[in-house]
């Protein structure tokens, strides 16, 4: 490489520039294979909730599943994937190998994993399990954090979540307070959020400091998403600890033997 004048690499300004600039970053899942097993694995177990043979094609059963549930049902059946999916000794390792490398340029390669990945379905027309408009960081997270956030169908307009851009984070919180609701709030940046469409083989990975949420699916299909917040073994942590919320699932050796060292007594200040 000879002489360099950059400490960042081309990657870790791009890196800068999309989660500082837009709010978020999307790319292709760093493992295919892992992504598939785990959508294989969500079909399957939705299957046998319902009672009905497995589907050859998962991607179509999942987003068919209105067919199958009704605003009534469909928490049971969100209920038995989601601990399907958790019950796998493989699942967590390989829900982060999606974005192994981009979470090494986003928050560290230190890293804090929460121990529950999240699962949401929201059937078309349903406007009873919708996420009203919110910033994690309301409520017990740390603005250290980020959303590591995967479809298991392809994502769009209303199917999609949808985020505020940065640039109008600071105008819109300053009159956060003159809303008496969620949703006079949500009017109010409505012109200024980005519906994040995404397709079935990305990832998406957003800054929850910025307010988002989802509106009621008028597309035809369901849609299937998980979501999983990392952040740094090292950075602050707001209410959501290490421990109970948090795992840490890389610690690296010098931080190891920082962590456990122990001044001895008998040279200089301390100690004595
Ligand atoms: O999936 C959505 O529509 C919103 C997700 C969300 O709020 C989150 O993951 O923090
Ligand atoms: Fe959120």
């Amino acid at each position: 490489m000879g002489k360099i004048t950059s400490f960042l690499q081309p990657e870790d300004q791009a890196a800068n520039a999309a989660m500082l600039q837009r709010g978020h970053v999307i790319q292709a899942v760093e493992n295919r294979d892992g992504l598939d097993a785990i959508r294989d694995l969500a079909a399957h177990a939705a299957a046998r909730h319902l009672g009905v043979s497995p589907p050859n094609d998962p991607e179509r059963f999942l987003n068919g599943i209105g067919e199958h549930v009704d605003a009534t049902t469909l928490n049971d059946l969100r209920i038995s994937v989601i601990n399907a999916l958790r019950s796998e000794d493989w699942f967590r390792p390989t829900y982060f190998s999606l974005a192994r490398e981009a979470l090494f340029k986003i928050v560290g390669n230190e890293i804090a994993m929460q121990r529950g990945v999240g699962l949401s379905v929201q059937l078309p027309n349903d406007d009873s399990s919708l996420l009203p408009v919110h910033a994690d960081t309301w409520d017990g997270d740390s603005p250290y954090e980020v959303v590591v956030w995967v479809p298991l169908v392809d994502c769009f307009r209303t199917k999609a979540m949808y985020l505020l851009t940065p640039d109008k984070q600071t105008a819109h919180l300053k009159t956060m307070a003159s809303n008496n609701s969620a949703e006079t709030f949500f009017k109010s940046i409505e012109d200024d959020v980005e519906y994040i469409s995404i397709d079935y083989g990305n990832v998406l990975i957003f800054r929850l400091d910025l307010p988002h949420g989802n509106r009621v699916n008028t597309e035809t299909e369901a849609r299937w998403s998980m979501n999983c917040r990392f952040k740094s073994v090292l950075t602050p942590f707001a209410d959501k600890q290490l421990g109970e919320f948090f795992e840490p699932i890389i610690i690296r050796p010098a931080t190891k033997v920082g962590m456990t060292y122990e001044l001895p007594g008998g040279f200089g200040g301390a100690g004595q």
